[in-house]
């Protein structure tokens, strides 16, 4: 992964490397160590009383009876003020406003734990596309060219070979399609190696998956998932939020909520008169 610091990470820079280069960066320095240490406790406390949840790409580990060695938590900002700092960080935004388009959404905020032996996922690429296993349930002609997603993974523990840090294919968000038996994805794949607090951020076309833990500690991140303005996103978020948490929104949280695209409206029911054109 090509790498940047929190001074560096020129937005151009950044989307050339997504879309035409490897597919994924890593940038440090984003946030404090005491950032860090809040959000992995409170992680570890949910996912330790609330092992159970919906989870993805683990069809293998469920049949071998080993889904609960990776936790999901989810709804993340409603768990603590933390995550949409992370969420909402300036440089993280002015990228995506440049990848996305200015008016980008957040899709999901979730956190992966993947405890010791945890099995790791089924190699994929991420929603929307994440059914392009079934491609013709998708318009004909759709391909990666422009982004309809980006990942991001703040690293909250250290993310080594043991400890399953994400495995991804460097080039392969130039081609959407999942990967088949030919592609040989673990002969090809590299890894997301880094330090707590670092962030990688891919383009979810990109080949990838979390991988086993072999190591004797908890791998844990933050995944969020941000999509262009008129994609359905993964999470309802507002429908999961206090309207406490909507009434004090920042504008930015407004933003990544959904709030400033109202579509679908009853518009029979909206405000009379024009509501858009270029005039
Ligand atoms: O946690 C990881 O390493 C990757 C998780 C992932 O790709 C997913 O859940 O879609
Ligand atoms: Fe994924």
């Amino acid at each position: 992964m090509k790498a940047f610091t929190a001074q560096t990470a020129d937005p151009d820079a950044v989307v050339d490397e997504l879309l035409h280069g490897g597919g994924a960066v890593k940038i440090s320095g984003l946030f404090t160590a005491e950032q860090i240490a809040e959000a992995r406790a409170i992680i570890m406390e949910h996912s330790e009383n609330d092992a159970n949840k919906a989870t993805h790409f683990q069809g293998a580990a469920e049949a071998d009876g080993k889904i609960a060695l990776q936790r999901r938590v989810w709804n993340l900002l409603a768990k603590g003020d933390v995550f949409s700092a992370m969420a909402a960080h300036p440089v993280l935004m002015d990228i995506l406003r440049k990848f996305l388009g200015t008016e980008f959404i957040m899709g999901s905020i979730a956190a992966n734990r993947i405890l010791p032996g945890g099995p790791g996922q089924e190699p994929h690429v991420d929603y929307p596309y994440w059914d392009f296993h079934s491609p013709e349930t998708h318009p004909v002609g759709l391909n990666g060219s422009f982004p309809m997603n980006a990942q991001v993974s703040v690293i909250l523990d250290p993310f080594t070979e043991q400890s399953g840090a994400t495995a991804y294919v460097p080039g392969s968000q130039r081609e959407l399609r999942y990967p088949t038996e030919a592609d040989d994805f673990h002969g090809r794949a590299e890894r997301m190696l880094g330090n707590p607090g670092d962030v990688a951020l891919f383009y979810g076309v990109t080949w990838h998956c979390a991988m086993p833990n072999t190591s004797d500690h908890d791998r844990n991140a933050v995944l969020i998932q941000y999509l262009p303005k008129w994609v359905k996103p993964m999470e309802d978020m507002p429908a999961a939020l206090p309207q406490s948490f909507i009434d004090r929104a920042s504008p930015d949280m407004r933003q990544l909520l959904g709030l400033n695209y109202p579509y679908p409206e009853v518009l029979d029911a909206a405000k009379a008169g024009n509501a858009e054109g270029r005039t």
